[in-house]
Protein backbone atom coordinates (compact mmCIF):
# COMPACT_ATOMS: atom_id res chain seq x y z
CA UNK A 1 0.00 0.00 0.00
CA UNK A 2 1.38 3.50 -0.77
CA UNK A 3 1.90 5.65 2.14
CA UNK A 4 -1.04 8.14 2.64
CA UNK A 5 -0.11 12.08 2.72
CA UNK A 6 -1.28 14.10 5.50
CA UNK A 7 -4.93 15.39 3.90
CA UNK A 8 -5.64 11.30 3.10
CA UNK A 9 -4.93 9.93 6.34
CA UNK A 10 -6.92 12.98 8.16
CA UNK A 11 -9.77 12.47 5.58
CA UNK A 12 -9.81 9.01 5.93
CA UNK A 13 -9.71 9.19 9.66
CA UNK A 14 -13.15 11.64 9.80
CA UNK A 15 -14.86 9.00 7.69
CA UNK A 16 -14.29 6.18 9.53
CA UNK A 17 -15.35 8.05 12.90
CA UNK A 18 -18.42 8.99 11.17
CA UNK A 19 -19.32 5.34 10.79
CA UNK A 20 -17.85 4.28 13.79
CA UNK A 21 -19.88 6.45 15.94
CA UNK A 22 -23.19 5.41 15.08
CA UNK A 23 -21.68 1.53 16.24
CA UNK A 24 -23.60 1.22 19.67
CA UNK A 25 -20.86 1.08 22.51
CA UNK A 26 -21.40 -1.94 24.11
CA UNK A 27 -20.46 -3.44 20.12
CA UNK A 28 -17.30 -0.67 19.96
CA UNK A 29 -16.46 -2.65 22.74
CA UNK A 30 -16.48 -6.09 21.08
CA UNK A 31 -13.76 -4.53 18.59
CA UNK A 32 -11.27 -4.15 21.03
CA UNK A 33 -12.39 -7.56 23.13
CA UNK A 34 -10.95 -9.11 20.14
CA UNK A 35 -8.59 -6.38 19.90
CA UNK A 36 -7.20 -7.74 23.61
CA UNK A 37 -7.16 -11.01 22.50
CA UNK A 38 -5.08 -10.75 19.61
CA UNK A 39 -2.74 -8.74 21.71
CA UNK A 40 -2.96 -11.97 23.90
CA UNK A 41 -2.63 -14.05 21.71
CA UNK A 42 0.66 -12.01 20.05
CA UNK A 43 1.77 -11.00 23.49
CA UNK A 44 5.24 -12.62 22.95
CA UNK A 45 6.18 -11.31 19.73
CA UNK A 46 4.85 -7.75 20.31
CA UNK A 47 7.58 -7.66 23.82
CA UNK A 48 9.94 -8.90 21.20
CA UNK A 49 9.50 -5.76 18.94
CA UNK A 50 9.42 -3.20 22.54
CA UNK A 51 12.97 -4.71 23.64
CA UNK A 52 14.15 -4.40 19.99
CA UNK A 53 13.19 -0.66 19.61
CA UNK A 54 12.86 0.83 22.97
CA UNK A 55 15.62 -1.80 24.56
CA UNK A 56 13.58 -2.80 27.18
CA UNK A 57 14.64 -5.71 29.11
CA UNK A 58 11.76 -8.84 28.40
CA UNK A 59 10.14 -8.86 32.06
CA UNK A 60 8.98 -5.38 31.34
CA UNK A 61 8.44 -5.79 27.74
CA UNK A 62 5.65 -8.35 28.12
CA UNK A 63 4.35 -5.69 31.78
CA UNK A 64 3.92 -3.36 28.42
CA UNK A 65 1.67 -5.36 26.09
CA UNK A 66 0.10 -6.54 28.96
CA UNK A 67 -1.02 -3.24 30.38
CA UNK A 68 -2.26 -2.93 26.69
CA UNK A 69 -4.21 -5.85 27.60
CA UNK A 70 -5.29 -4.86 30.53
CA UNK A 71 -6.72 -1.58 29.33
CA UNK A 72 -8.78 -3.65 26.65
CA UNK A 73 -10.52 -5.73 29.58
CA UNK A 74 -11.03 -2.07 31.32
CA UNK A 75 -12.44 -0.25 27.83
CA UNK A 76 -14.59 -3.46 26.89
CA UNK A 77 -16.38 -3.23 30.47
CA UNK A 78 -16.73 0.55 30.36
CA UNK A 79 -18.28 0.34 26.70
CA UNK A 80 -21.73 -0.21 29.01
CA UNK A 81 -20.69 2.27 31.48
CA UNK A 82 -20.47 5.81 29.60
CA UNK A 83 -22.73 6.99 31.96
CA UNK A 84 -24.33 10.30 32.22
CA UNK A 85 -25.99 11.95 34.79
CA UNK A 86 -29.31 12.23 35.38
CA UNK A 87 -30.30 15.77 37.82
CA UNK A 88 -33.63 16.65 39.83
CA UNK A 89 -34.82 19.53 37.66
CA UNK A 90 -36.29 22.53 39.42
CA UNK A 91 -38.95 22.82 37.31
CA UNK A 92 -42.18 20.56 37.10
CA UNK A 93 -42.31 18.03 34.50
CA UNK A 94 -38.83 18.20 32.99
CA UNK A 95 -36.18 16.35 33.24
CA UNK A 96 -32.51 17.20 33.22
CA UNK A 97 -29.85 15.17 32.03
CA UNK A 98 -26.06 14.54 30.70
CA UNK A 99 -25.53 13.00 27.92
CA UNK A 100 -22.15 11.83 26.45
CA UNK A 101 -21.23 12.05 22.63
CA UNK A 102 -18.04 10.99 20.68
CA UNK A 103 -15.50 13.98 19.85
CA UNK A 104 -14.36 12.76 16.19
CA UNK A 105 -10.94 12.57 15.53
CA UNK A 106 -8.45 12.23 18.76
CA UNK A 107 -4.80 12.88 17.48
CA UNK A 108 -2.10 10.65 20.36
CA UNK A 109 1.36 11.62 19.88
CA UNK A 110 3.41 9.42 22.25
CA UNK A 111 7.01 8.60 23.40
CA UNK A 112 9.56 5.75 22.76
CA UNK A 113 9.63 4.50 26.24
CA UNK A 114 6.35 3.18 26.51
CA UNK A 115 5.26 2.46 22.51
CA UNK A 116 2.96 0.46 23.06
CA UNK A 117 0.89 1.08 26.50
CA UNK A 118 0.28 4.80 26.39
CA UNK A 119 -1.16 4.04 22.73
CA UNK A 120 -3.54 1.78 24.35
CA UNK A 121 -4.65 3.68 27.16
CA UNK A 122 -5.63 6.54 24.71
CA UNK A 123 -7.50 4.56 22.00
CA UNK A 124 -8.90 2.05 23.97
CA UNK A 125 -10.74 4.60 25.27
CA UNK A 126 -11.09 6.83 22.65
CA UNK A 127 -12.64 3.78 20.31
CA UNK A 128 -14.97 2.68 22.71
CA UNK A 129 -16.29 6.38 23.34
CA UNK A 130 -16.98 6.74 19.15
CA UNK A 131 -13.70 8.62 18.09
CA UNK A 132 -11.57 7.23 15.52
CA UNK A 133 -7.70 8.05 16.14
CA UNK A 134 -4.16 9.34 14.20
CA UNK A 135 -1.05 8.13 16.19
CA UNK A 136 1.86 9.61 15.60
CA UNK A 137 4.45 7.50 17.72
CA UNK A 138 8.36 7.98 18.63
CA UNK A 139 10.39 8.15 15.29
CA UNK A 140 12.71 5.29 17.77
CA UNK A 141 9.22 3.06 18.09
CA UNK A 142 7.66 3.46 14.10
CA UNK A 143 7.73 -0.81 14.63
CA UNK A 144 6.27 -1.17 17.42
CA UNK A 145 3.42 1.06 15.94
CA UNK A 146 3.09 -1.24 12.59
CA UNK A 147 2.74 -4.37 15.07
CA UNK A 148 -0.25 -2.65 17.28
CA UNK A 149 -2.15 -1.48 13.80
CA UNK A 150 -1.55 -5.23 12.56
CA UNK A 151 -3.58 -6.82 15.47
CA UNK A 152 -5.82 -4.13 15.30
CA UNK A 153 -6.11 -4.97 11.28
CA UNK A 154 -6.59 -8.40 11.86
CA UNK A 155 -9.77 -7.91 14.18
CA UNK A 156 -11.20 -4.91 12.69
CA UNK A 157 -12.92 -5.40 9.42
CA UNK A 158 -13.93 -2.43 8.01
CA UNK A 159 -13.02 -0.37 10.71
CA UNK A 160 -9.56 -0.83 10.27
CA UNK A 161 -9.23 3.10 9.21
CA UNK A 162 -10.15 3.60 12.65
CA UNK A 163 -5.88 3.56 13.79
CA UNK A 164 -3.87 5.77 11.51
CA UNK A 165 -0.47 6.44 11.34
CA UNK A 166 1.02 9.31 10.81
CA UNK A 167 5.65 8.18 10.85
CA UNK A 168 7.03 11.47 11.92
CA UNK A 169 9.14 13.90 14.28
CA UNK A 170 8.15 17.18 15.75
CA UNK A 171 6.88 18.59 11.89
CA UNK A 172 4.08 15.91 11.90
CA UNK A 173 3.37 16.66 15.44
CA UNK A 174 2.83 19.84 15.06
CA UNK A 175 1.00 19.13 12.16
CA UNK A 176 -1.55 17.54 14.02
CA UNK A 177 -1.61 20.23 16.66
CA UNK A 178 -2.32 23.11 14.23
CA UNK A 179 -5.23 21.05 12.32
CA UNK A 180 -8.77 21.75 13.61
CA UNK A 181 -10.37 18.86 11.99
CA UNK A 182 -8.67 16.90 15.07
CA UNK A 183 -10.64 17.25 18.25
CA UNK A 184 -8.51 16.31 20.82
CA UNK A 185 -4.82 16.17 21.10
CA UNK A 186 -3.10 13.65 23.59
CA UNK A 187 0.58 13.95 24.20
CA UNK A 188 2.82 12.27 25.98
CA UNK A 189 6.59 13.36 26.02
CA UNK A 190 8.64 16.19 28.19
CA UNK A 191 7.12 19.08 29.39
CA UNK A 192 9.68 21.13 26.66
CA UNK A 193 7.63 19.21 24.09
CA UNK A 194 4.24 20.02 25.70
CA UNK A 195 4.82 23.69 26.13
CA UNK A 196 5.67 23.95 22.65
CA UNK A 197 2.54 22.15 21.43
CA UNK A 198 0.09 22.89 23.83
CA UNK A 199 0.16 27.04 22.84
CA UNK A 200 -0.51 26.06 18.77
CA UNK A 201 -3.99 23.44 20.33
CA UNK A 202 -4.74 26.42 22.60
CA UNK A 203 -4.43 29.01 19.41
CA UNK A 204 -7.15 27.49 17.90
CA UNK A 205 -9.47 26.68 21.42
CA UNK A 206 -8.61 23.27 20.76
CA UNK A 207 -9.26 20.12 23.28
CA UNK A 208 -5.71 18.68 24.88
CA UNK A 209 -4.38 16.04 27.17
CA UNK A 210 -1.46 16.05 28.23
CA UNK A 211 0.81 13.65 30.35
CA UNK A 212 4.66 15.33 30.23
CA UNK A 213 7.87 15.25 32.45
CA UNK A 214 7.69 13.95 35.84
CA UNK A 215 10.26 14.13 38.91
CA UNK A 216 9.29 11.87 41.34
CA UNK A 217 10.49 11.54 44.58
CA UNK A 218 10.19 8.95 47.84
CA UNK A 219 10.64 9.76 51.48
CA UNK A 220 11.63 7.18 53.76
CA UNK A 221 10.53 7.38 57.42
CA UNK A 222 11.88 5.53 60.36
CA UNK A 223 9.51 2.98 60.57
CA UNK A 224 10.02 1.55 56.89
CA UNK A 225 10.42 -2.13 56.06
CA UNK A 226 13.73 -1.01 53.89
CA UNK A 227 13.98 -4.94 52.59
CA UNK A 228 10.67 -3.88 50.66
CA UNK A 229 11.79 0.12 50.08
CA UNK A 230 15.71 -0.83 48.77
CA UNK A 231 13.63 -3.64 46.18
CA UNK A 232 11.32 -0.25 45.71
CA UNK A 233 13.43 2.16 44.90
CA UNK A 234 15.92 0.20 42.73
CA UNK A 235 13.04 -0.60 40.07
CA UNK A 236 11.63 2.96 40.39
CA UNK A 237 15.23 4.41 39.90
CA UNK A 238 16.97 1.79 37.33
CA UNK A 239 14.18 -0.07 35.90
CA UNK A 240 13.69 0.45 32.09
CA UNK A 241 17.04 2.56 32.75
CA UNK A 242 15.42 5.55 34.29
CA UNK A 243 13.42 6.26 31.37
CA UNK A 244 10.06 5.61 32.20
CA UNK A 245 8.04 9.54 33.38
CA UNK A 246 7.31 7.57 36.42
CA UNK A 247 10.64 6.95 37.31
CA UNK A 248 12.26 7.87 40.75
CA UNK A 249 14.87 10.67 40.82
CA UNK A 250 14.92 12.21 44.16
CA UNK A 251 15.21 10.54 47.79
CA UNK A 252 14.82 11.91 51.08
CA UNK A 253 15.45 9.45 53.64
CA UNK A 254 15.16 10.24 57.21
CA UNK A 255 18.46 10.93 59.62
CA UNK A 256 18.47 8.48 61.29
CA UNK A 257 18.18 5.71 59.15
CA UNK A 258 20.33 7.39 55.95
CA UNK A 259 23.65 5.59 56.62
CA UNK A 260 21.43 2.11 56.49
CA UNK A 261 19.37 3.23 53.87
CA UNK A 262 22.60 4.52 51.55
CA UNK A 263 24.79 1.64 52.00
CA UNK A 264 22.23 -1.18 51.10
CA UNK A 265 21.21 1.42 48.46
CA UNK A 266 24.80 1.51 47.32
CA UNK A 267 25.39 -2.64 47.43
CA UNK A 268 21.91 -3.03 45.56
CA UNK A 269 22.62 -0.86 42.49
CA UNK A 270 26.36 -2.96 42.19
CA UNK A 271 24.80 -6.10 42.29
CA UNK A 272 22.00 -4.94 39.58
CA UNK A 273 22.28 -6.74 36.18
CA UNK A 274 22.99 -4.72 34.03
CA UNK A 275 22.87 -6.33 29.60
CA UNK A 276 21.16 -6.92 26.67
CA UNK A 277 17.71 -6.56 27.72
CA UNK A 278 16.99 -9.60 25.49
CA UNK A 279 18.65 -11.73 28.04
CA UNK A 280 16.59 -13.22 30.92
CA UNK A 281 19.30 -12.36 33.55
CA UNK A 282 19.41 -8.61 32.44
CA UNK A 283 17.73 -6.21 34.61
CA UNK A 284 18.65 -2.74 33.01
CA UNK A 285 19.30 -2.46 29.23
CA UNK A 286 21.18 0.44 27.23
CA UNK A 287 19.59 3.78 27.51
CA UNK A 288 17.62 4.43 24.17
CA UNK A 289 20.34 6.88 22.54
CA UNK A 290 23.92 8.42 22.50
CA UNK A 291 22.00 12.01 23.16
CA UNK A 292 20.65 10.44 26.28
CA UNK A 293 23.68 9.15 27.37
CA UNK A 294 25.75 12.50 27.31
CA UNK A 295 22.75 14.23 28.43
CA UNK A 296 23.54 12.09 31.89
CA UNK A 297 27.20 12.47 31.79
CA UNK A 298 26.28 16.40 31.51
CA UNK A 299 24.39 16.49 34.42
CA UNK A 300 26.62 14.24 36.55
CA UNK A 301 29.89 16.50 35.23
CA UNK A 302 28.06 19.26 36.65
CA UNK A 303 27.87 18.24 39.87
CA UNK A 304 30.84 16.82 40.27
CA UNK A 305 32.16 20.06 39.13
CA UNK A 306 30.56 21.09 42.62
CA UNK A 307 32.36 17.95 44.64
CA UNK A 308 28.97 16.67 44.67
CA UNK A 309 29.07 13.07 45.88
CA UNK A 310 28.58 10.76 42.48
CA UNK A 311 28.76 7.16 42.67
CA UNK A 312 28.20 5.18 39.85
CA UNK A 313 26.92 7.04 36.20
CA UNK A 314 29.84 5.49 34.22
CA UNK A 315 29.54 3.49 31.02
CA UNK A 316 30.03 0.31 30.21
CA UNK A 317 30.57 -1.33 26.64
CA UNK A 318 28.48 -4.59 26.36
CA UNK A 319 28.41 -6.03 22.96
CA UNK A 320 27.68 -2.85 20.62
CA UNK A 321 30.16 0.02 21.17
CA UNK A 322 27.11 1.70 19.93
CA UNK A 323 24.54 0.93 22.53
CA UNK A 324 24.87 3.12 25.60
CA UNK A 325 24.74 0.59 28.61
CA UNK A 326 25.59 2.94 32.16
CA UNK A 327 25.86 2.17 36.14
CA UNK A 328 22.93 3.88 37.80
CA UNK A 329 24.16 6.72 39.57
CA UNK A 330 23.46 7.67 43.42
CA UNK A 331 24.26 10.98 43.40
CA UNK A 332 24.55 12.42 47.71
CA UNK A 333 23.54 15.66 48.09
CA UNK A 334 23.83 17.44 51.09
CA UNK A 335 21.69 20.69 49.83
CA UNK A 336 18.89 20.85 46.92
CA UNK A 337 21.69 20.81 44.29
CA UNK A 338 19.71 22.40 41.02
CA UNK A 339 20.37 19.77 38.71
CA UNK A 340 17.56 18.07 41.11
CA UNK A 341 15.03 20.48 39.99
CA UNK A 342 15.57 19.30 37.22
CA UNK A 343 14.00 15.95 34.62
CA UNK A 344 17.48 13.86 33.40
CA UNK A 345 15.51 10.80 31.84
CA UNK A 346 18.40 8.60 33.07
CA UNK A 347 19.06 6.53 35.96
CA UNK A 348 20.56 9.06 38.11
CA UNK A 349 19.11 8.83 41.89
CA UNK A 350 19.45 12.17 44.45
CA UNK A 351 19.66 11.05 47.87
CA UNK A 352 19.31 13.84 51.23
CA UNK A 353 18.57 13.51 54.24
CA UNK A 354 15.80 15.12 55.93
CA UNK A 355 14.85 15.45 60.26
CA UNK A 356 11.42 16.46 60.03
CA UNK A 357 8.68 14.89 57.74
CA UNK A 358 6.95 18.03 56.84
CA UNK A 359 10.60 19.24 55.35
CA UNK A 360 10.55 16.04 53.47
CA UNK A 361 6.97 16.80 52.47
CA UNK A 362 8.32 20.48 51.41
CA UNK A 363 11.14 19.30 49.48
CA UNK A 364 9.69 16.77 47.82
CA UNK A 365 6.55 18.79 46.11
CA UNK A 366 9.00 21.91 45.79
CA UNK A 367 9.30 21.09 41.82
CA UNK A 368 8.25 22.20 39.07
CA UNK A 369 6.55 18.85 37.81
CA UNK A 370 4.04 16.72 39.86
CA UNK A 371 3.43 13.41 38.63
CA UNK A 372 4.08 10.34 41.54
CA UNK A 373 5.43 10.04 44.19
CA UNK A 374 5.82 7.45 47.37
CA UNK A 375 6.19 7.45 51.00
CA UNK A 376 7.80 4.21 52.71
CA UNK A 377 6.85 4.24 56.16
CA UNK A 378 4.64 1.92 58.83
CA UNK A 379 3.53 5.46 60.68
CA UNK A 380 -0.27 5.76 59.93
CA UNK A 381 0.28 8.77 60.88
CA UNK A 382 2.85 9.86 58.22
CA UNK A 383 1.35 8.34 55.44
CA UNK A 384 -2.34 9.65 55.95
CA UNK A 385 0.23 13.49 56.26
CA UNK A 386 1.35 12.62 53.06
CA UNK A 387 -2.25 11.43 51.44
CA UNK A 388 -3.71 14.70 52.64
CA UNK A 389 -4.29 17.81 51.45
CA UNK A 390 -1.01 18.88 53.10
CA UNK A 391 1.02 15.89 51.58
CA UNK A 392 2.24 14.90 48.57
CA UNK A 393 0.53 17.59 45.79
CA UNK A 394 1.41 14.89 42.69
CA UNK A 395 -1.09 13.14 40.59
CA UNK A 396 -0.13 9.87 41.91
CA UNK A 397 0.80 9.35 45.86
CA UNK A 398 1.85 6.14 46.67
CA UNK A 399 2.59 4.45 50.27
CA UNK A 400 5.52 1.19 50.31
CA UNK A 401 5.56 0.99 46.84
CA UNK A 402 8.12 2.83 44.16
CA UNK A 403 6.71 5.67 42.21
CA UNK A 404 7.00 3.88 39.11
CA UNK A 405 4.67 0.71 38.10
CA UNK A 406 0.86 1.92 37.59
CA UNK A 407 -2.14 0.00 37.19
CA UNK A 408 -4.15 0.89 34.38
CA UNK A 409 -7.59 0.88 36.50
CA UNK A 410 -6.74 4.53 38.47
CA UNK A 411 -6.28 7.58 36.53
CA UNK A 412 -2.45 8.16 35.44
CA UNK A 413 -1.43 11.74 35.28
CA UNK A 414 0.15 14.85 37.60
CA UNK A 415 0.10 18.22 37.73
CA UNK A 416 1.77 21.45 37.38
CA UNK A 417 4.40 21.15 34.64
CA UNK A 418 3.32 17.62 34.06
CA UNK A 419 0.30 18.64 32.01
CA UNK A 420 -2.42 18.06 34.47
CA UNK A 421 -3.92 15.73 32.22
CA UNK A 422 -5.76 12.21 33.09
CA UNK A 423 -5.50 8.69 30.76
CA UNK A 424 -6.25 5.54 31.68
CA UNK A 425 -8.38 4.30 34.30
CA UNK A 426 -11.09 5.66 36.40
CA UNK A 427 -13.18 8.25 34.56
CA UNK A 428 -10.31 9.28 32.37
CA UNK A 429 -12.67 8.23 29.50
CA UNK A 430 -14.77 11.42 29.88
CA UNK A 431 -12.09 13.44 27.92
CA UNK A 432 -12.83 11.69 24.48
CA UNK A 433 -16.35 12.37 24.55
CA UNK A 434 -18.36 15.86 24.92
CA UNK A 435 -21.02 16.25 27.39
CA UNK A 436 -24.39 17.69 26.26
CA UNK A 437 -26.69 19.13 28.75
CA UNK A 438 -29.81 17.87 27.80
CA UNK A 439 -33.38 19.78 29.50
CA UNK A 440 -36.63 18.37 28.60
CA UNK A 441 -40.06 19.70 29.19
CA UNK A 442 -42.34 17.08 29.27
CA UNK A 443 -45.57 19.11 30.32
CA UNK A 444 -48.15 21.53 28.95
CA UNK A 445 -46.83 24.77 30.56
CA UNK A 446 -43.52 26.41 30.11
CA UNK A 447 -41.77 27.67 33.52
CA UNK A 448 -38.58 29.31 33.29
CA UNK A 449 -36.29 28.44 35.26
CA UNK A 450 -35.04 30.41 38.35
CA UNK A 451 -38.67 31.50 38.77
CA UNK A 452 -38.53 34.30 36.04
CA UNK A 453 -41.61 35.67 34.36
CA UNK A 454 -42.23 36.13 30.93
CA UNK A 455 -45.80 36.23 30.34
CA UNK A 456 -47.76 37.45 27.33
CA UNK A 457 -50.10 40.75 28.39
C1 LIG B 1 5.31 6.69 31.08
O1 LIG B 1 6.46 6.55 31.50
O2 LIG B 1 5.03 7.57 30.22
O3 LIG B 1 3.27 3.78 35.88
C2 LIG B 1 4.17 5.82 31.47
C3 LIG B 1 4.12 3.39 35.07
C4 LIG B 1 3.63 2.81 33.76
C5 LIG B 1 3.35 3.89 32.78
C6 LIG B 1 4.48 4.86 32.56
N1 LIG B 1 2.42 2.06 34.01
O4 LIG B 1 5.32 3.42 35.29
Amino acid sequence: MTKKNFDEIIKDSQDISNKWKQVPAPQRGEYIRLFGEELRQKKKELAETITKEARKIKTESLGEVQEAIDMCDFAVGLSRQLYGLTMPSERPNHRLQELWHPLGVVGCITAFNFPMAVFAWNFCLAAVCGNSIIWKPSPHSNECAKGIKEAWDKVSGEFSDLIQILEGGNEEAVSICKDARINLISATGSTQMGKELAPIVSARLGKLLLELGGNNAAIVCPSADLDLTIKGIAFSACGTTGQRCTSLRRLFVHKDIYDDCVSRLKQCFDELNIGCPSKDSSQIGPLISEDSFKTMQKTLNSLKNKNVSVIGGDRIEIEDPNEYYVKPALVLVKEIEEEMLSETFAPILYVKSYEDIKDAIHMQNNVKQGLSSSIFTNDIRESELFLSESGSDCGIANVNIGTSGAEIGGAFGGEKDTGGGRESGSDAWKNYMRRVTATVNYGEELPLAQGVEFDES
